[in-house]
């Protein structure tokens, strides 16, 4: 068989199961941080680590800086998840490259901010409509909630001597007001605790106003400059997902 014809042959394989966002569908992708239950009790403090924080918002900022057009960056615990703006059209959403890639540069980045191996999957969410993006990080967020309250519980009873079964057991059924006072008899103050271990952080452009000099004139200028900006300060719930769609309106009124 002549080279061509095999070449062809074999790419076409590659093909075979090829498959494409449509370009009307908003487009969300989450990557998971692979094994980092293990991974963080051998090289973070537990339940929460500010180190570990910050590589994860280090990990969002790079990956909204490594040539897609992102309009807002979601981490909690070990996950991230990203909002593509509607006009992003990188790899025609071919879903194995924008898979593949996104793992690859989050993997990347942690492995070397952490000095080991670090793996993070990833999937895309493909939404009809904004009402579904408005949802998705709701519930994202709610996750955190749930789990970040069962987290600190169960460490602060691990602390004090129990067994992985018994803090479990003790743990089981327990409603949201039982397990703050169980905080609370260990000096904890869930509510007191930093804005992002229980609501996460976003990372989203904005225009800041810079100050500068006319180089010819030597005058006095002002102009704006589009910069990622960490917010630690997020709202809850549904006012979350609202947030989500404001910082979209204004990512499509700026475009
Ligand atoms: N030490 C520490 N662990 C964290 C922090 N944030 C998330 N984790 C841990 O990361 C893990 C994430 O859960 P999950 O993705 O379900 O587990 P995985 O499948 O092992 O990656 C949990 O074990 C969390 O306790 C943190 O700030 N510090
Ligand atoms: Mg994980």
């Amino acid at each position: 068989m002549e080279f061509e014809a095999f070449d062809r042959k074999m790419r076409a394989l590659e093909k075979e199961f090829d498959s494409f966002v449509p370009a009307d569908r908003f487009l969300c992708a989450r990557l998971d941080g692979r094994g980092f239950s293990g991974l963080t009790e051998k090289n973070f403090i537990k339940p929460y680590d500010e180190r570990f924080y910050e590589y994860m918002t280090e990990a969002v900022r790079h990956l909204m800086s490594c040539g897609f057009n992102f309009i807002a960056g979601y981490t909690q615990s070990d996950e991230i998840s990203l909002l593509f703006h509607p006009a992003d059209n990188t790899y025609n959403r071919k879903t194995r490259k924008l898979i593949s890639v996104l793992a690859g540069e989050a993997s990347g980045f942690f492995s070397v901010k952490l000095g080991a191996p670090a793996a993070f999957d990833c999937r895309l969410i493909p939404m009809e409509t904004k009402k579904a993006v408005k949802d998705y990080f709701s519930w994202r967020q709610t996750d955190l909630l749930r789990n970040s309250l069962d987290s600190c519980c169960y460490y602060a009873l691990l602390s004090d001597g129990m067994d992985y079964l018994s803090a479990t057991k003790a743990l089981e059924g327990q409603d949201i007001l039982f397990k703050k006072e169980l905080l609370l008899s260990y000096g904890i103050d869930y509510n007191a605790l930093p804005h992002w271990q229980r609501y996460g952080a976003v990372l989203h452009y904005e225009q800041i106003e810079k100050k500068g000099t006319n180089r010819k004139t030597g005058e006095p200028v002002r102009f704006f400059r589009r910069e990622l900006v960490l917010n630690e300060e997020l709202p809850a719930g549904e006012k979350f997902g609202d947030y989500i769609l404001e910082l979209m309106d204004t990512a499509l009124f700026q475009a």
